[in-house]
């Protein structure tokens, strides 16, 4: 009887990394998944990471099944690292916090509280957004639409386009934002920007649904990469915020990350609270621990949560100088004039090259280099010794 199942497509990023796995070349480059790597291109575990690890070790802590909602001492301090300690929401206790299953689970959480809670729910997601986005709604049977987000004329924001259609949307749409490093672009709305964006969604009265997936790991801040949320939470929004601890602290596999949705009033948080539980109940039961213990550990620990804060920092960095270091090869070999700034304009571990489908082909039958078909590259699987072969790639690629 399983003989009628039919062969499911590949991933097309996660797809990325089994292509890369058979190549044998010796020049090939993993730039698909974004995952960061050390200058040597090897995986990185935090050092903060390890210790926290030793120390709850020595604690010898217990396997036992955690609440629905997760570990009462991580869902407090997610919360606090994304509105900030003292943000009135917290002091007013208006923040309904879930531990999920990383960034995708959280979302996935948010969007079975879409289906059941607003039957008229519908997301719009920006044009283009992060490829499970669309998996994630469509899985939970909720409708979305797509605004417009990137320009390809200016390799940026396409601002206006952006503004006309979530003022177009019906009332009450969510609108799905990336908190900060819009992937897979690495464009995002400047500060004067984002209030005007808020001023619309205000107006419309839609919901504000952030995905906040690279918190910290952005521009080195926890604070800086956070600010958009805040913005639109001081404005006494309500807001749902998706959180993820895959990049900021390298815990991929530990699949840890919360939902918070902010609420008008702490009863209604109480109530979106035992719903998201009882979401997550028939789902999976209760979330894994470990990853749980080293976040709450982390931040609760001053020394550890200022080690933390300087390795997210040393990531930023390398990221940022692999970008400039790109962007220097890519302008002196370069000889017909274009323009590259755009990849210093954008931000997070992605840089979107432009690059059509048939060119990307070209970077990786030619090149060994491996990416998704939509122009995106991971800086975070590149390193300053690799800099000059990726622009010869990239430079054959366009102009062919
Ligand atoms: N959202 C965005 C925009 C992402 O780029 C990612 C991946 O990093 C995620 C969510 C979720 O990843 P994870 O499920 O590993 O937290
Ligand atoms: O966009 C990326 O590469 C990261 C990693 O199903 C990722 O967000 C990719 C695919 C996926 C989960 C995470």
């Amino acid at each position: 009887r399983f003989e009628g199942i039919t062969m499911a497509p590949p991933d097309p990023i996660l797809g990325v990394s089994e292509a890369f796995k058979v190549d044998n070349h010796e020049l090939k480059l993993n730039l698909g998944v974004g995952a960061y790597r050390t200058e040597e291109l090897q995986p990185y575990v935090l050092d903060v990471v390890k210790k926290a690890d030793k120390l709850l070790l020595e604690k010898g802590e217990n396997r036992e099944y955690l609440p629905i909602e997760g570990l009462a001492a991580f869902n407090k301090v997610t919360a606090d690292l994304l509105f900030g300690a003292d943000n009135p929401v917290i002091k007013q206790q208006r923040v309904a916090t879930v531990q999920g299953l990383s960034g995708t689970g959280s979302l996935r959480l948010a969007a079975a509280l879409i289906e059941r809670y607003f039957p008229r729910g519908e997301v719009l997601i920006s044009s283009p957004t992060w490829g499970n986005h669309k998996n994630i709604f469509n899985d939970a049977k909720v409708p979305w639409s797509e605004y417009r987000y990137y320009d390809p004329k200016t390799v940026g924001l396409d601002f206006e386009g952006m503004i006309a259609d979530i003022k177009a949307a019906p009332e009450g749409s969510f609108i799905l934002l990336h908190g900060c490093a819009h992937n897979p672009t690495g464009i995002d709305p400047t500060p004067e920007q984002w209030e005007i964006i808020a001023d619309v969604i205000q107006e419309k009265n839609h919901i504000p649904f952030f995905d906040i997936a690279y918190q910290g790991f952005a521009s080195g801040s926890l604070d800086a990469d956070a600010a958009s949320v805040r913005m639109f939470v001081a404005r006494g929004m309500e807001v749902i915020a998706a959180q993820s601890y895959s990049k900021n602290l390298g815990l991929y596999a530990e699949r840890i990350g919360a939902i918070n949705v902010v609420c008008s009033s702490p009863d209604a948080a109480a109530r979106v609270k035992s719903q998201l539980k009882r979401i997550a109940r028939p789902m999976y039961s209760n979330p894994p621990v470990h990853g749980a213990r080293i976040v709450a550990n982390i931040v609760g620990d001053a020394a550890l949560f200022k080690e933390w804060n300087a390795e997210m920092e040393m990531m930023a960095r390398r990221i940022k100088n692999v970008r400039h270091k790109l962007f220097d090869s890519l302008s002196s070999k370069d000889k017909s004039g274009k323009d590259w700034s755009f990849v210093l304009k954008q931000i997070g571990m992605f840089s979107f090259t432009g690059l059509n489908k048939a060119q990307c082909d070209n970077m990786t039958n030619k090149w060994h280099v491996y990416m998704t078909k939509d122009g995106r590259i991971s800086l975070a699987g590149l390193s300053l010794a690799k800099c000059e072969y990726l622009a010869d790639a990239i430079i054959d690629s366009y102009h062919n």
